[in-house]
């Protein structure tokens, strides 16, 4: 199984859990991985060079595609590592017979979406509404994989990760953590799943205040372990207890959609 950004914040952590879960990893990044381990294949590549993937994916069961601009950034920048990075992942596993490839979506893809006044958010109401030129990316990242899989049938899971980091910093990530060892069991349900077709599921840990839907991602066969509340009253004796009206907690993207995150990236 190939994955891209391997040497990045979730590869490093997925190098370190799928192959006690058997599967042998071939590892590509653009820059040699620090951190190589026994039996670890290499591939020093970037993701945008459609020739060098070819090559990368063949012979790979499966592909996870996690390289690429991890949060807001110019539009160039984003553009081409994540959307035409995308598409050549994709159009490289179809070129190879690769059957399935799991795309690292995100949250952001859907950003703007408000917190629902009651109950949890499921993925089909939370349509593409973007909230930085990262969350475009995002939504044509899922737009790609489902031509793909419509147009080819591939087999492709979209992730939308919420906060990947090794413990909650935030109140906003006391609903939206994905612990390591979920993240591994969550890429791992998503490799395994019987013939998913194309899917989009949410990306978080079994938090108590979580409110995204996970009855999609458990039907993949994820089965999260870690919850955020632990570290909870810490958090809120720092930053105060979470207002719901506050956008940081009242829409998917929280941060992402306040006026700091305008375009001045590109001034
Ligand atoms: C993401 O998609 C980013 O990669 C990460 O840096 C965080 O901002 C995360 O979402 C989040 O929403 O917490």
């Amino acid at each position: 199984m190939l994955v891209t950004g391997a040497a990045g914040r979730i590869g490093t952590v997925l190098r370190g859990g799928l192959p006690e879960r058997g599967w042998a990893l071939r590892s590509l990044d653009v820059v040699p991985l620090p951190d190589a381990r026994p039996g670890e294949e290499q591939v020093v590549a970037d993701v945008t060079d459609l020739a060098a993937m070819v090559e990368a994916v063949s012979g790979a069961a499966a592909v996870v595609h996690l390289a690429g601009v991890s949060g807001e950034s110019t539009w160039a920048a984003v553009s081409h590592a994540n959307i035409e990075g995308t598409y050549c992942v994709l159009e490289a596993a179809r070129r190879a017979g690769v059957p399935r490839v799991v795309l690292a979506s995100s949250n952001h893809a859907t950003g703007f979406t408000p917190r629902p006044d009651a109950g949890l958010l499921r993925e089909a109401d939370a349509l593409p509404r973007p909230d930085t030129y990262y969350g475009v990316s995002k939504v044509a990242m899922e737009a790609l994989g489902s031509l793909y899989a419509d147009r080819y049938g591939l087999d492709v899971v979209c992730l939308r990760i919420g906060s990947a980091s090794p413990e909650p910093t935030t109140t906003r990530q006391l609903s939206t953590w994905l612990s390591p060892r979920d993240q591994v069991s969550l890429v791992d349900a998503a490799l395994r799943a019987p013939s998913p077709g194309f899917a989009v599921v949410w990306g978080v840990s079994a938090n108590t205040r979580a409110w995204w839907d996970l009855t999609a991602a458990r039907a993949l066969g994820y089965e999260p372990v870690d919850d955020a509340e632990p570290y909870a009253e810490a958090l809120v004796e720092v930053h105060g207890e979470p207002d719901p009206v506050d956008p940081v907690h009242a829409r998917v993207g929280g941060e992402f959609t306040l006026p700091s995150f305008d375009a001045e990236v590109d001034a």
